[in-house]
Parts: structure tokens; sequence; C-alpha cells
């Protein structure tokens, strides 16, 4: 049984950047709706405290909710986005003490009990890992701090290609350890020969990209792609500043999954499919690099692995699966590190940009 003391400590260091994150937000900032695609910031904060109050004190510790009529309220699937502004979640000072009345039950049934094999803090502790990446999302697009990666500003490594050979490969996480319910069973798949690029698309690439009229021209588009990008007239990723903000060298970030093809197009490659891009990440002849700074499109739909079996949170990823969802590798600078793993799958739609999604290009090799 792991230590009671490590989920302590963990509850206790995410619960922190949590806070963190909205430390500098008035109370009128906290409820507003930053963006349509986004919650309040106090949606969030109410939701990871219901999350923990389901699992740990009611699944786990098997005692009645605390707040039995919040429980739809801060269900994602009851209570899509777009309603979040206007139903009578709490706000204000009521969202911390309700955060903090969870976290003295939760704690005190993981005194009483212990945290059986783990899997429901663990599951905990990253819902509200993610929900801080979430958070940021929020934060990016209202403009706030918080939102944006610091600047490296220093040049990096080569560019280029890395050729890997076919091959077989054991894709998945292994049985034992935490992890989510669709990196799992772990199976061995045949991936035929391909490169990818040593370096995910930077931004300095983009900028040649819409120069060289990357969003006129029709040839580098999906149709699906291409009535998007017309639809919503998107000339650019989203929040792009012309002032040069974000720096050259760095990835870029905020492409949607028809624009990472567009661009991949124009370069005569691909995106990856996610079975390539956990080999390359796994293979240890020659690291990918920068991974970990942007969310990676592959030209993968989200499904199960054969034989999935779904968690007890059964909502996390198989009401997805199915070819609407398109599946993003590595992690980007908001990801905590908790979540960072060669098998972890992402997942969004192709014309979301909210995420910090950048785009690592792939190519056949003959
Ligand atoms: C794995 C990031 C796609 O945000 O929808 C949070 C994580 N699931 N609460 C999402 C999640 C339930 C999920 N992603
Ligand atoms: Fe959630």
């Amino acid at each position: 049984m792991p230590a009671t003391t490590a989920f302590d400590e963990a509850l206790q260091a995410v619960r922190e950047r949590t806070l963190a994150l909205v430390a500098a937000f008035s109370y009128a900032e906290m409820e507003r709706v930053h963006h349509p695609l986004m919650s309040p910031l106090d949606w969030d904060l109410g939701h990871i405290a219901a999350y923990e109050d389901l699992w740990l004190v009611h699944r786990h510790g098997g005692e009645p909710l605390l707040r039995g009529d919040l429980a739809d309220l801060y269900d994602a699937f009851e209570t899509p986005r777009a309603e979040r502004g206007e139903i009578p979640f709490l706000r204000g000072q009521d969202v911390f003490d309700y955060m903090a009345a969870v976290r003295e039950r939760s704690l005190e049934v993981l005194e009483r009990v212990g945290p059986g094999d783990g899997t429901l803090h663990e599951l905990v502790i990253r819902h509200e890992a993610q929900h801080n990446e979430t958070m940021r999302q929020t934060l990016f697009l209202g403009g706030l701090p918080g939102g944006r990666p610091e600047c490296t500003g220093s040049p990096r490594g080569a560019d280029g290609w890395i050729d890997v050979p076919a091959g077989s490969f054991e894709i998945g996480a292994p049985d034992d350890g935490f992890a989510f319910d669709n990196e799992r069973p772990r199976h061995r798949v045949e991936v035929p020969a391909f490169a990818i690029a040593r370096r995910p698309v930077t931004n300095a690439t983009w900028m040649h990209f819409v120069e060289g009229g990357g969003y006129e021209r029709r040839e580098w588009w999906s149709a699906e792609g291409w009535s998007w990008k017309e639809e919503y007239d998107i000339t650019h990723p989203e929040g792009w500043t012309a002032d040069g903000e974000a720096d050259d060298h760095d990835p870029v970030l905020h492409i949607s999954w028809f624009e990472a093809d567009a661009l991949a197009r124009s370069h005569g490659a691909r995106l990856p499919t996610e079975a390539e891009w956990e080999r390359a990440a796994t293979w240890t002849q020659e690291p990918l690099q920068d991974v970990g700074e942007a969310w990676e499109w592959t030209s993968s739909c989200f499904g199960g692995y054969p034989g999935f079996v779904a968690h007890p949170y059964r909502e996390y990823s198989e009401v997805f699966f199915g070819a609407a969802y398109r599946v993003l590798r590595g992690a980007s600078w908001a990801t905590d590190e908790r979540l960072r793993s060669t098998t972890f799958r992402n997942w969004d739609l192709p014309q979301r940009r909210q995420i910090f999604s950048g785009v690592r290009l792939a190519k056949d090799v003959n």
C-alpha cells in the first residue's frame, strides 16, 4: 500500500498551485465567463472540490457527500461549459470555504482508512492538476496573467529529422503503477520506418507559413479544415501577437489540428500517428527535443486500445472515443510534472485552439 503521507503531501502541493493561479484575481474576475469555451474560474475550483468529495470522501471513505445539492452543478456532463455562467455554483469566499471543508474530510478519511491501492488518490491529484492547465487556458483566452509561457529567448539545438527504422514496440502503460484507463492495456505494435522532426514547429516557421500564403493556399488544407478556416476567418494561431511577444525559437502554440495538418502539407510532410510518436519518444537511439513545451497533435483518432477496460471514473475517456477527437501527445509548459509521461494521451476536437497545442512533423521514408 502506498504511503499515506505521500498522498497527503501531493494533495497539498497541487492545492497550493491551484490557489496560486487565482490569488491575484478579484471575486468578480473569478465568476466572469472569460470565453464561451471555458468555465468561470470559480466553477473549476468548485468542480475540483466536488470531485475530491465524490471520490475520496464518498466512494473511498463511504461517507455522504458534503454538498449533495451541488453534485449536478459540478458534474461536467450535467452542466456543459456554455451554461456554466448562469448556474448557481459557489462564488467568492464560499468556493474557497467549500474546498477547505472537503479537504479536511478527505484527509480525515486518508488518516482513518489509508489510501487503498492509491488509484483514487492519484486520480484526484491528477484531476486537480489537469484543471490547473484548464484554468491556464482560461487565463490565456481572457488575456490574464498566467496564460502564457515565459519566453526562453535561447536558441535551441539542431533541427532536422530523426530516422526511425521499422520495428515493433510496446505501446501504453505497464500493468503496475497508476495510469489512466486509456493508456492500457500495453500491447505490441508494428511501426513501419518513418522520419520525425527533432524539434516541434517553431513560431518562426509558423510566421514563414503565414507569410507564404499558408492560410490562402487551398491545396494545403483538408476540405473540413478549409471550411472551418473560412467560416471563422482564421489567419493565424489563436492569441498570435504581431509584436513578437512569442519567441522565434519556441514551439508554436494554440494551433488547431486543421492548421497543424495544413502546415505539415506545406512542408511535404504529415502529422505522426500516436504509435509513431510514442515509438520515437521511447526510442533510445536519439531523443526527441523539446518534448513537454507544447502538446503535439497526432493524426490518430482517440479510441480504446484493444482490450480497453474503463476506470471506476468511466466518463474520463470512454465517452470521447470515436472519430471526432484527435490525440495529442507529450505535454505543455502548463502541464504538471505528475502528468508528464510518454504514454499519456490527451485529446480534443480538430478545431480547438484554447489548448497549449503545437505540432511535430513526420514523414514517410522509402
Ligand atoms: C484529458 C484534458 C481532455 O479536460 O476534458 C478533467 C481532463 N477530465 N476533468 C479534459 C479532465 C475530467 C480532460 N483532458
Ligand atoms: Fe474535471
